[in-house]
């Protein structure tokens, strides 16, 4: 018999059906044993008859997240909430449980980290969770979105590799590997394969994929490998056009989270997904830094910004405009990376963004210097030795168009999305400095 989702079920009363999934909670009243059980779409409870010994038996057996697979009746049943349940007819035990559970299945959200380390250690148990479930969906349809608006406004995709002979965005935060009798290293963006597309004619590109960073960061929104929603745009006459791309790439995005998951979300994670109805804000370093000075919010950094400068600033945009989001533009070339376009009118500045949602920062983006001469001057202004760089300086020996591009990084999207306390929620099986998907002694 064909399986029926438990969704479907309403359709089905007095008909037999054929149901499988886990044992979500039991009942044992004696003479007869009430089953939950769920599936991706719901749950159902089903009644097994101490009349039936085999089916009673095989119920007696059961632990809780075991794996079933049911045959039974749809009966009307007005002491259940659905106002049906399902008679077993035969119950099949794919996989029994064992007891007890390593963490209690949870659908609150947990602040406290041990707890939150022990979910991640158990993740595929964790991930059963109504809340994981509906942030795994609409993970998908996020990068569905994304992938959907890039290809329809003609990129094309491309897979860079991850395994590199230069590191791109500098060598203090570089995993090197063993290639053989040579060092290599892992890719911490696809930045200079994606720009190749640009020298390869293809006009536009994305490439979405893992990206590996070696930094020791503790914190919420740090991974040592995270996946990389990357864009880069031929024949842009400004990095506004590429910050115009991102936008309306967000803002399709959110329609589309709002109009298939919106409610879901609402009444899973209490967050009202908000799609920008004015253009983003743009806020230069300079006057981000004045408006953080007015509210007393202050640091060392420099043409950067703090955790706390980047909350805070999100927070004064969000007063003053009501937007979630906003473009910070104006960096000091000397804090971006060498890549980075000069501003022609004031060569201190750089022709790049970061974009800001909710106070956190999930996009830099930026024109790009294709011209070959500038762009070994501002590498060696850096202190990179030109050889290191000389198969990526190559691309723009034989002619490459004007560019720009960006890079998302989606765990941080997601957990801002959801409102998520940590990136370590948003990942599917996170790595970090203490974590290769499970903990591993902390070692500082
Ligand atoms: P950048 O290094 O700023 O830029 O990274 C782009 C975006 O990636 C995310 N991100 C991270 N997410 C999780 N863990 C990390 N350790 C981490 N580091 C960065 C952030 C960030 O905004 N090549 C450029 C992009 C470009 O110019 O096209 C780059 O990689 O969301």
């Amino acid at each position: 018999m064909e399986r029926t989702y438990i969704t479907d079920l309403k359709e089905k009363i007095g008909e037999e059906i054929r149901i499988r999934g886990r044992v979500d909670t039991i009942r044992d009243q004696g003479k007869i044993i009430f089953l939950v059980i769920r599936d991706k779409t719901g749950k159902v409870q089903t009644v097994a008859w101490h009349q039936d010994e085999e089916v009673f038996q095989n119920a007696k057996h059961l632990t809780q997240e075991s794996v079933v697979d049911i045959t039974g009746e749809v009966k009307e049943a007005q002491q259940v909430e659905a106002g049906y349940e399902v008679a077993i007819k035969d119950l099949k035990i794919d996989s029994l449980s064992k007891m007890p559970l390593p963490i209690t299945l949870e659908d609150e959200h947990v602040d406290n980290v041990s707890a939150l380390d022990k979910r991640l250690d158990y993740r595929w148990i964790d991930l059963r969770s109504q809340k994981n479930q509906l942030m795994v969906a609409v993970n998908t349809l996020i990068a569905q979105t994304m992938r959907t608006y890039c290809v329809e406004y003609g990129l094309k995709e491309i897979q860079g590799p991850r395994i590199i002979s230069a590191a791109s965005e500098g060598g203090a935060n570089v995993f090197e590997v063993k290639y053989f009798d040579r060092k290599a290293y892992l890719a911490q963006s696809p930045q200079f394969h994606k720009q190749m597309g640009i020298a390869s004619d293809l006009e536009g590109v994305f490439n979405v994929g893992p990206v590996f960073r070696a930094e020791k960061s503790f914190t919420t929104r740090h991974l040592t490998e995270y996946t990389s929603f990357d864009v880069e745009l031929g024949y842009i006459d400004s990095y506004k056009d590429v910050m115009k791309f991102e936008e309306g790439l967000i803002r399709k995005t959110l329609e589309e989270v709002k109009e298939k998951y919106g409610d879901k979300i609402k009444e899973v994670f209490n967050v009202e997904i908000n799609v920008p109805e004015q253009e983003f804000s743009v806020v230069t370093v300079k006057e981000a830094k004045e408006k953080l000075a007015n509210k007393g919010v202050t640091s060392k950094a420099e043409g950067d910004f703090s955790p706390e400068e980047e909350k805070a600033m999100g927070e004064i945009v969000k007063e003053e405009t009501g937007s979630e989001f906003f473009f910070m533009v104006d960096y000091p070339h000397s804090q971006r990376a060498f890549y980075h376009m000069k501003n022609p009118e004031d060569k201190s500045l750089a022709l790049g963004y970061d974009l800001f949602w909710k106070g956190l920062e999930i996009t830099t983006g930026a024109q790009r210097e294709h011209r070959e001469e500038e762009l070994i001057e501002s590498a060696v202004e850096r202190g990179i030795k030109e050889d290191t760089l000389e198969d990526y300086f190559e691309y723009f020996k034989y002619g490459c168009p004007p560019h720009g591009g960006f890079a998302i990084g989606t765990e941080r999207f997601l957990m801002q999305l959801l409102n998520l306390g940590s990136i370590l929620e948003a990942t599917y099986l996170p790595n970090t400095p203490n974590r290769i998907g499970k903990l591993i002694a902390r070692q500082n």
